[in-house]
Protein backbone atom coordinates (compact mmCIF):
# COMPACT_ATOMS: atom_id res chain seq x y z
CA UNK A 1 0.00 0.00 0.00
CA UNK A 2 1.16 3.22 -0.90
CA UNK A 3 0.52 6.99 0.05
CA UNK A 4 -0.39 9.73 -0.90
CA UNK A 5 0.36 13.16 1.34
CA UNK A 6 0.11 16.48 0.79
CA UNK A 7 1.18 20.08 2.52
CA UNK A 8 -1.47 21.68 4.37
CA UNK A 9 0.81 24.15 5.27
CA UNK A 10 3.50 24.30 3.11
CA UNK A 11 4.24 23.33 -0.84
CA UNK A 12 3.95 20.44 -2.77
CA UNK A 13 2.36 17.13 -2.28
CA UNK A 14 3.47 13.64 -2.71
CA UNK A 15 3.23 10.00 -2.68
CA UNK A 16 5.19 7.42 -1.05
CA UNK A 17 5.98 4.26 -2.54
CA UNK A 18 5.75 1.36 0.05
CA UNK A 19 8.73 -1.01 -0.75
CA UNK A 20 11.00 -3.92 1.31
CA UNK A 21 9.18 -6.82 2.84
CA UNK A 22 5.84 -6.33 5.10
CA UNK A 23 8.12 -6.91 8.24
CA UNK A 24 10.36 -3.70 7.75
CA UNK A 25 8.71 -1.58 5.15
CA UNK A 26 10.34 1.30 2.99
CA UNK A 27 9.44 4.30 1.97
CA UNK A 28 10.51 6.02 -1.13
CA UNK A 29 9.07 9.80 -2.00
CA UNK A 30 7.82 10.87 -5.27
CA UNK A 31 6.59 14.29 -6.11
CA UNK A 32 3.67 14.70 -7.04
CA UNK A 33 3.52 18.51 -7.94
CA UNK A 34 5.31 20.98 -5.77
CA UNK A 35 3.91 24.22 -7.82
CA UNK A 36 1.16 25.60 -5.18
CA UNK A 37 1.00 25.32 -1.10
CA UNK A 38 -1.21 24.49 1.50
CA UNK A 39 -2.80 21.24 -0.30
CA UNK A 40 -4.87 20.41 2.75
CA UNK A 41 -7.71 18.61 1.44
CA UNK A 42 -7.10 15.67 -0.99
CA UNK A 43 -9.78 13.52 -2.52
CA UNK A 44 -8.95 9.88 -4.43
CA UNK A 45 -12.30 9.18 -6.91
CA UNK A 46 -13.44 7.78 -10.14
CA UNK A 47 -14.23 10.13 -11.71
CA UNK A 48 -15.74 9.41 -15.46
CA UNK A 49 -14.21 5.69 -15.32
CA UNK A 50 -10.75 6.67 -14.20
CA UNK A 51 -9.35 7.35 -10.78
CA UNK A 52 -8.73 10.80 -10.44
CA UNK A 53 -6.46 12.75 -7.69
CA UNK A 54 -8.32 15.71 -6.49
CA UNK A 55 -6.68 18.73 -4.83
CA UNK A 56 -5.97 22.43 -4.66
CA UNK A 57 -4.31 25.40 -2.17
CA UNK A 58 -6.59 25.98 0.57
CA UNK A 59 -6.82 30.07 0.47
CA UNK A 60 -5.09 31.42 4.30
CA UNK A 61 -4.45 28.17 5.87
CA UNK A 62 -3.07 29.83 8.68
CA UNK A 63 -4.45 33.17 7.83
CA UNK A 64 -1.69 34.43 5.85
CA UNK A 65 1.10 32.78 7.83
CA UNK A 66 2.08 29.85 5.50
CA UNK A 67 4.18 29.87 2.45
CA UNK A 68 2.85 30.44 -0.20
CA UNK A 69 -0.09 32.38 0.87
CA UNK A 70 -0.52 35.31 -1.15
CA UNK A 71 -0.32 32.99 -4.44
CA UNK A 72 -3.01 32.32 -7.08
CA UNK A 73 -5.64 30.29 -5.34
CA UNK A 74 -6.04 27.03 -7.69
CA UNK A 75 -8.00 23.29 -7.51
CA UNK A 76 -6.75 20.51 -9.87
CA UNK A 77 -7.55 17.25 -11.12
CA UNK A 78 -5.12 14.72 -11.54
CA UNK A 79 -5.90 11.73 -13.80
CA UNK A 80 -3.81 8.65 -13.20
CA UNK A 81 -1.50 6.34 -15.18
CA UNK A 82 -0.61 3.61 -12.40
CA UNK A 83 1.03 1.54 -15.16
CA UNK A 84 3.28 4.39 -14.96
CA UNK A 85 2.79 5.96 -11.65
CA UNK A 86 2.61 9.31 -13.03
CA UNK A 87 0.37 12.55 -12.51
CA UNK A 88 -1.28 14.08 -15.32
CA UNK A 89 -2.63 17.73 -14.20
CA UNK A 90 -5.75 19.29 -15.17
CA UNK A 91 -7.53 22.87 -14.50
CA UNK A 92 -10.54 22.93 -12.61
CA UNK A 93 -10.05 26.59 -11.64
CA UNK A 94 -7.36 28.74 -11.50
CA UNK A 95 -6.94 32.20 -9.80
CA UNK A 96 -10.84 32.39 -9.17
CA UNK A 97 -12.38 31.99 -6.08
CA UNK A 98 -12.70 28.26 -5.91
CA UNK A 99 -10.15 26.65 -3.12
CA UNK A 100 -9.42 23.13 -1.84
CA UNK A 101 -10.43 24.29 1.79
CA UNK A 102 -10.57 21.19 3.97
CA UNK A 103 -12.27 18.35 1.87
CA UNK A 104 -13.81 17.78 -1.41
CA UNK A 105 -16.88 15.99 -1.50
CA UNK A 106 -17.73 13.51 -4.79
CA UNK A 107 -21.37 13.44 -5.89
CA UNK A 108 -24.15 13.75 -9.06
CA UNK A 109 -25.48 16.76 -7.28
CA UNK A 110 -27.33 18.01 -10.19
CA UNK A 111 -28.48 14.41 -10.52
CA UNK A 112 -27.86 14.25 -14.92
CA UNK A 113 -25.71 11.09 -14.43
CA UNK A 114 -21.84 12.26 -14.03
CA UNK A 115 -19.72 13.06 -11.14
CA UNK A 116 -19.88 16.87 -9.82
CA UNK A 117 -17.41 17.68 -7.07
CA UNK A 118 -17.72 20.28 -4.27
CA UNK A 119 -15.58 22.27 -1.79
CA UNK A 120 -15.75 24.95 1.19
CA UNK A 121 -13.07 27.28 1.65
CA UNK A 122 -12.33 30.70 3.12
CA UNK A 123 -13.53 32.36 -0.33
CA UNK A 124 -17.03 30.54 -0.04
CA UNK A 125 -18.81 27.28 -1.17
CA UNK A 126 -18.27 26.04 -4.62
CA UNK A 127 -19.80 23.27 -7.07
CA UNK A 128 -17.73 22.25 -10.09
CA UNK A 129 -20.24 21.07 -12.50
CA UNK A 130 -19.03 17.87 -14.40
CA UNK A 131 -20.03 18.67 -18.74
CA UNK A 132 -19.46 15.58 -19.35
CA UNK A 133 -23.51 15.09 -19.61
CA UNK A 134 -24.24 18.47 -20.22
CA UNK A 135 -28.58 18.55 -20.56
CA UNK A 136 -28.82 22.77 -19.54
CA UNK A 137 -29.47 24.52 -23.10
CA UNK A 138 -27.15 27.11 -23.91
CA UNK A 139 -29.79 29.90 -23.99
CA UNK A 140 -29.82 29.24 -19.75
CA UNK A 141 -26.39 28.88 -19.26
CA UNK A 142 -26.30 32.48 -21.23
CA UNK A 143 -28.84 33.29 -18.48
CA UNK A 144 -26.86 33.07 -15.40
CA UNK A 145 -23.33 34.07 -16.92
CA UNK A 146 -22.77 36.92 -14.04
CA UNK A 147 -21.73 39.52 -16.14
CA UNK A 148 -24.19 42.57 -16.74
CA UNK A 149 -25.31 42.00 -20.24
CA UNK A 150 -27.73 45.14 -20.66
CA UNK A 151 -24.87 47.32 -22.04
CA UNK A 152 -23.13 50.31 -23.07
CA UNK A 153 -24.26 51.53 -19.76
CA UNK A 154 -26.73 54.35 -19.81
CA UNK A 155 -24.94 57.34 -20.97
CA UNK A 156 -21.91 55.57 -22.47
CA UNK A 157 -23.06 56.30 -26.03
CA UNK A 158 -25.49 54.81 -28.94
CA UNK A 159 -26.08 51.38 -28.73
CA UNK A 160 -24.68 49.13 -31.05
CA UNK A 161 -25.56 45.16 -32.01
CA UNK A 162 -23.49 42.71 -30.32
CA UNK A 163 -22.56 39.67 -32.21
CA UNK A 164 -23.53 37.48 -29.85
CA UNK A 165 -26.28 39.47 -27.81
CA UNK A 166 -29.33 38.68 -25.99
CA UNK A 167 -32.36 38.47 -28.88
CA UNK A 168 -34.42 40.97 -27.47
CA UNK A 169 -31.09 43.51 -27.24
CA UNK A 170 -30.69 42.95 -30.81
CA UNK A 171 -34.06 43.41 -31.63
CA UNK A 172 -34.35 46.57 -29.80
CA UNK A 173 -31.34 47.46 -31.39
CA UNK A 174 -32.56 46.87 -34.87
CA UNK A 175 -36.07 48.56 -33.95
CA UNK A 176 -33.38 51.83 -32.29
CA UNK A 177 -31.84 51.83 -36.32
CA UNK A 178 -34.77 52.28 -38.21
CA1 LIG B 1 -23.74 15.63 -12.45
CA1 LIG C 1 -23.07 17.11 -15.96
Amino acid sequence: MDLIVGQGHSYGFYWWEQGGPKSHPTWTKHIIDESFSQAHALLLTEIDGEMQLITGKRYRGHNGNDPGSYDSVVVYAYTLDRKTATFKRHILSMNGTASAGTQFIAADLDKDGDMDLASAGKLGVHIFENLRIDNVPKVMREQHIPLEQIWPFEGEGPIVQQENGRPDLVKNNNENRQ
